[in-house]
């Protein structure tokens, strides 16, 4: 039996159960085969739920660039490591190898700390999907510098929020980006954002879009030239267990962003581990994330989960819709992808397009379908499981978060059966609970509540950048002893769990809760439903009552608004029942959606509301212009 390599439904079982009987020995043993270290832990674990305070393999000292790049060269110089697709096709793809990953990072590495950067500085990337990204983030974990990657969709006021808030001494960003037929001017939106940041003493800025653009003497500096200068020798930063690898900001439902640190060896530890079982990488196989680094998927599941198995890992520039909306599958096809992970809402803009599209390709070198970030619907399940996996590639539905660092509850490929709308079995090491209102958890199958984690698990955050009384009150206070993940979620007959969504997207009509996952996914199944977001608003008899945004696939007056109201009704009658009837449906032609793709429910439910005088922060919003639009339609 191999703890790090799950095979089978019943391997999985043995170590799923050996984890939670024996934690310590279990990761231990992972831990000592199947990485480096330059010196090994004194204790695999010590926690306390109550202070926070978890702390993996203390004692331990090693460096996650060691175990990422260096042990590879050995055996595997010449193997990609990366591969770079560029925004335009016409570009070609670059193959970046171990042995040339190596180089350029350690290039990077002694830039860095040409610059001044030390041990324990933060630097703050904001670049586009370009090989720099990747490279400058191994190039500070190689001297113990803390990256705080900032998504470049962000806007120069978000930027300038998360360099003030962890006291950023470096921007790394680059001339510019290219976003499908578009440019953006990412230097433009830093020099904006550093007029209000006091820490930053310089910036280095790579070429990308070669586009004209100020250089502030003394402190901006392009990269290429002091790469091409520097010594491709840069000797890896012993770095303890617990020493930060990276802060990465997740917007709180209120308030400021929460920059949560992820350590050193538990990340590591935690990514690889998943990584390997979740997409049961092999050798030769070439997997690809679409996701962009700028993500806590970005960082675990392009960069150091698959470098630290010595896998290849495709970085993709562009977006799905340019210059067509076959571009993804055109990739898969052009690069011979064995992996794929994407998010369903990615899924879905590309199930309303024509299937020419997917048709065109040849997919079969795909094995294992990834998909993550919110609950994947039943209607885009199928289509991605019948049109692009063409039923013979397993689903893999992940879940976890930004806090979680790593895969908590997802299906293991060719063990666990499949289940649309189920992210299915707890991984080895991951103990979750379900906990009703009054805090006791609920035992047995068929049931739902929120859900929580009973037990630390490697890769989980430590603290939130400067403000660990918040940690404590988010995560650790609304149940006793464990972690609360703010979601709540069902387990069905057999124990497979099913997320439905964020605990306050549960609506309480007439004393009935309601997810709103499952009335959305009825509400879908109409054909000419292109996709919905439900929402509650305040009703004087039933408490709250159902608000349902549409955006239909067919624009224009096709069909008559009242008569699809009613048939939307029927099906949420047939699938749920009555009581999940929406009271008000509103058409729209899209809806507000976070960078990451996630729907900004709290700006739903206010225009439902009629609450529209204040709409709080909507500077994350990928698409704000639709806010106005949906206030104009609102009933
Ligand atoms: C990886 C990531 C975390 C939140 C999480 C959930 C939702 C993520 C799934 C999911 C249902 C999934 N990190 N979520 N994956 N919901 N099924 N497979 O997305 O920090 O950006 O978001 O996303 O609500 O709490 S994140």
């Amino acid at each position: 039996m191999s703890n790090y390599h799950i095979k089978g439904l019943e391997e999985y079982f043995n170590v799923y159960r050996k984890s939670v009987r024996y934690p310590e020995k279990f990761w231990e043993e992972i831990a000592e085969e199947h990485f480096v270290w330059r010196k090994k832990w004194n204790n695999v674990l010590s926690w306390d739920f109550e202070k926070p305070a978890i702390k993996w393999f203390e004692g331990a000292q090693l460096n996650i660039t060691e175990n990422c790049i260096d042990r590879h060269l050995l055996t595997n110089a010449n193997k990609t490591a990366i591969i770079f697709e560029p925004n335009d096709p016409k570009e070609a793809a670059e193959h970046i190898s171990y042995g040339e990953l190596s180089k350029r990072v350690n290039a990077f590495a002694n830039v860095l700390k040409a610059q001044g950067i030390q041990k324990g500085d933060r630097v703050c990337i904001y670049l586009p999907m370009i090989p720099e990204l990747a490279i400058s983030v191994l190039a500070c974990a190689r001297i113990g510098a803390v990256h705080s990657v900032v998504f470049a969709g962000f806007s120069s006021s978000a930027l300038a929020t998360r360099i003030n808030d962890s006291s950023c001494k470096m921007v790394i960003t680059s001339d510019g980006s290219y976003r499908g037929a578009k440019t953006i001017d990412l230097k433009g939106i830093v020099d904006e954002a550093l007029n209000d940041c006091t820490t930053i003493e310089s910036v280095l800025v790579a070429k990308r879009i070669h586009s004209d653009i100020s250089m502030q003497e003394g402190r901006d500096q392009w990269l290429q030239p002091l790469l091409d200068a520097a010594s491709t020798v840069c000797e890896a930063e012993t770095m303890d267990a617990e020493d930060p690898l990276f802060i990465l900001y997740t917007s709180g439902s209120t308030g400021m962003p929460k920059g949560m640190v992820h350590t050193t060896a538990g990340y590591m530890v935690g990514t690889a581990f998943t990584f390997k079982n979740v997409f049961q990488y092999r050798n030769d196989d070439v997997y690809w994330c679409t996701a962009d680094i700028g993500w806590i998927t970005g960082h675990s599941y392009i960069v150091y989960g698959p470098l630290a198995n010595g896998a290849t890992t495709l970085m993709f520039e562009g977006v799905p819709s340019y210059p067509d909306f076959g571009r993804f599958w055109e990739v898969v096809e052009k690069h011979k992808v064995n992996q794929f992970y994407t998010a369903p809402t990615a899924i879905r803009a590309l199930a309303k397009e024509n299937l020419d599209f997917v048709e065109k390709y040849d997919l079969s070198s795909l094995k294992v379908l990834g998909s993550v970030g919110e609950p994947i619907n039943e209607e885009a399940w199928h289509w991605y499981n019948d049109n692009v996996g063409k039923k013979k590639s397993p689903i893999v539905d992940t879940w976890w978060q930004t806090e979680t660092g790593g895969i908590m509850i997802s299906p293991i490929p060719f063990a666990t059966p499949t289940k649309p709308t189920y992210a299915t079995l707890p991984l080895p090491g991951i103990q979750p609970a379900l906990m009703d209102e009054n805090g006791n958890e609920i035992k047995g199958n068929q049931v739902d509540g929120r859900l929580c984690i009973k037990f630390p698990w490697p890769s989980m955050a430590r603290t939130i950048w400067g403000n660990h009384q918040r940690y404590k009150e988010t995560y650790f206070s609304a149940f006793e002893n464990k972690y609360f993940t703010g979601d709540g979620a069902l387990r069905d007959e057999v124990g497979y769990y099913r997320i439905t969504g964020r605990v306050d997207d549960v609506i309480i009509v007439s004393g009935h809760n309601l997810g709103t996952a499952p009335i959305e996914d009825a509400v879908n199944e109409h054909p000419a439903v292109a996709e919905s977001a439900i929402v509650g608003f305040p009703h004087d008899i039933k408490g709250n009552a159902l608000y349902g945004y549409v955006i239909l696939k067919e624009t224009g007056e096709g069909r008559k608004h009242e008569n699809l109201r009613k048939e939307i009704n029927q099906i949420i009658t047939e699938h749920i029942g009555p009581i999940a009837k929406l009271d008000k449906i509103q058409f729209t032609v899209g809806l507000p959606k976070t960078r990451s793709g996630k729907i900004m429910r709290r700006i739903l439910r206010k225009i439902a509301g009629k609450d529209t005088s204040n709409l709080g922060d909507t500077s994350t919003l990928l698409n704000p212009e639709v806010v106005e639009e949906i206030m104009k339609g609102a009933l």
